[in-house]
């Protein structure tokens, strides 16, 4: 299995020492986020960890191998590069053998995680059931690693591209918990309250860590979602963002957009529509999950 992965100097040197390591994806930066922000909130992204007291450990597939910590110049190309695959479990195989490039999803991000030994990885948004998923069927693979996979998952709950009461049916029936970080209902990712309440409220990084670590030490397998909500200051209409939402969920339906590219069109359309204010909300909560997920990943790690 070593033989796949690639650390960099700088995880490497964590992972001798033993200090907190915090995981990263990359389809955020290729797929979730234009250029040149993708890159510059990678990079901060990457600085809030470190000054948090951990490791950052931004995961891709080069070459192929699987790089846990990426350099300066790979985090430009994810950023800049045409014809990056976005890459989930099924992908993983097929991108190594050929020594193609590939941006890692949650999903994907959590698999690589858990090979290289890190427990918990920070990120903007999940993949969840899609509105319509009763004929569509259109179910993220975030969320059945989420099932199998033991990575916690800090996030600012799901957006409303997605049938968020269906998501929560999904990762309840796959004893997934779903933490509330300091509140008692679901974050909406723009905005910071959804209508349905989480599974468990916490509000410290230090019962965040107690409650996984259990859950781990009895070999109860798969991950943990982390909820944390967008900062007040930053959040977003939700009457606005609905309405939006909409919109673009239309525009999917009568463009025929499917499969893997359902999301990324979706995220860009309300880019678009919202004229850059969600990507100005959608780069804060980032920033505030690494605020968030370094404080656990030290809790973690004592
Ligand atoms: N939600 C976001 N930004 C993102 C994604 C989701 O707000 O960048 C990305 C993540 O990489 C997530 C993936 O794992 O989209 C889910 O894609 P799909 O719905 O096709 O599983
Ligand atoms: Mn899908």
């Amino acid at each position: 299995m070593e033989q796949y992965l690639s650390y960099s100097q700088e995880v490497l040197e964590a992972k001798e020492k033993g200090l907190p390591i915090v995981a990263l994806e990359s389809t955020i930066i290729s797929h979730g986020m234009p250029y040149p922000q993708n890159v510059q909130t990678a990079r901060e992204v990457e600085q809030i960890i470190r000054d948090g007291g951990a490791v950052p450990a931004t995961i891709a597939l080069i070459d192929g191998k699987i790089k846990i910590g990426l350099s300066d110049e790979e985090l430009e190309m994810f950023g800049n590069a045409q014809g990056v695959a976005k890459t989930s479990r099924r992908d993983i195989g097929y991108l190594l053998a050929t020594k193609k490039i590939g941006a890692t999803t949650v999903a994907a991000t959590m698999i690589c995680a858990e090979l290289a030994g890190i427990e918990l990885f920070v990120t903007g948004g999940i993949g969840g059931v899609h509105r319509g998923a009763e004929t569509t069927m259109d179910i993220s693979a975030d969320l059945e690693e989420l099932a199998i996979t033991n990575v916690a998952v800090v996030c600012a709950g799901a957006k409303s591209i997605l049938d968020i009461g269906l998501t929560l049916e999904y990762l309840e029936t796959k004893g997934v918990p779903v933490i509330g970080y300091g509140t008692d209902k679901l974050p909406a990712f723009y905005a910071r309250e959804s209508e349905f309440d989480v599974n468990i409220r916490v509000d410290s990084a230090e019962e965040t860590a107690a409650i996984l670590r259990a859950k781990w030490d009895l070999g109860l397998r798969g991950g943990a979602l982390i909820a944390n909500p967008i900062p007040a200051e930053d959040a977003m209409e939700s009457s606005v963002i609905d309405a939006i939402i909409d919109n673009a969920l239309r525009e999917a339906k009568e463009q025929g957009i499917a499969g893997k590219n359902v999301t990324p069109f979706l995220l860009g359309k309300v880019k678009e529509l919202t004229e850059g204010k969600s990507l100005d909300a959608n780069i804060a909560l980032v920033k505030h999950n690494a605020r968030v997920g370094a404080k656990i990943a030290v809790e973690l790690n004592k």
